[in-house]
């Protein structure tokens, strides 16, 4: 069987979310480079691999899939190496709706809405939408309850084990977490800041690190 490969930028916390299931996997792959914020945009040819035009895609032995989701859930099922899904329906589901709260609330929330408005493009000197920012620093609470609920006692989000749910949710708290406000926000939920300082030390998440 050849490597599968992965199209996409490694800043993108959904190309991250996959290269994170292939290392937790133990998958070889080959990273192949596709920048959708370049000025002139992703290449014409990568729309037939992914429609919407947004990053990653994937391919295993002339098997084309895209979104994340689906993507991850191949890896782990399609793959030898760590269950990183529980079996049971309940557990399942749990780690099922985190990666869909991760999608709804926490991408526009946390990343776009915090770390893009209130770390990323001060940085580059572009002007921050604050009404945005300020929008999403009031919901910002609701969705670190709600994370910190449903993973209870962990040590993961789904339980005793890593699973699909951790390596969705990290890239995006990565970048949240260099918002200022992240710091006393995780400091109100014990469960949650001691599973980011165990997560974030994993050697999968830092050879994975965006290169900046
Ligand atoms: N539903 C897609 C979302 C992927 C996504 O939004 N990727 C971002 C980068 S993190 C992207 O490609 N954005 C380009 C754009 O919005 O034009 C998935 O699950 O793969």
């Amino acid at each position: 069987m050849r490597k599968p490969i992965l199209y996409g930028a490694d800043y993108s916390v959904y190309v991250r979310a996959s290269r994170l299931a292939l290392h937790e996997k133990g998958v070889e792959y080959d990273l192949v480079p596709v920048d959708v914020f370049a000025e002139v945009g992703a290449p014409p040819s990568y729309f037939a691999r992914q429609p919407f035009g947004r990053i990653p895609a994937f391919e295993h032995d002339g098997f084309q899939l895209y979104e994340t989701g689906a993507i991850t859930r191949y890896i782990d099922e399609a793959f030898d190496g760590p269950k990183l899904q529980p079996v049971s329906p309940r557990a399942r589901a749990r780690v099922n709706q985190m990666i869909s709260i991760a999608d709804g609330y926490i991408y526009p929330t946390l990343v776009w809405g915090i770390y893009v408005e209130g770390v990323s493009k001060p940085q580059r000197g572009e002007p921050s939408d604050e009404k945005r920012l300020a929008a999403s620093l009031s919901r910002a609470p609701i969705i670190l309850k709600a994370l910190a609920d449903l993973m209870g006692d962990g040590p993961w989000l789904g339980g005793a084990s890593l699973t699909l749910a951790d390596l969705h949710v990290a890239p995006m708290i990565d970048y949240f977490a260099q918002a200022p406000e992240s710091l006393p926000m995780l400091d109100r939920h014990a469960n949650l800041k001691a599973w980011w300082s165990r997560t974030e030390e994993r050697a999968s998440m830092r050879q994975t690190q965006p290169a900046g």
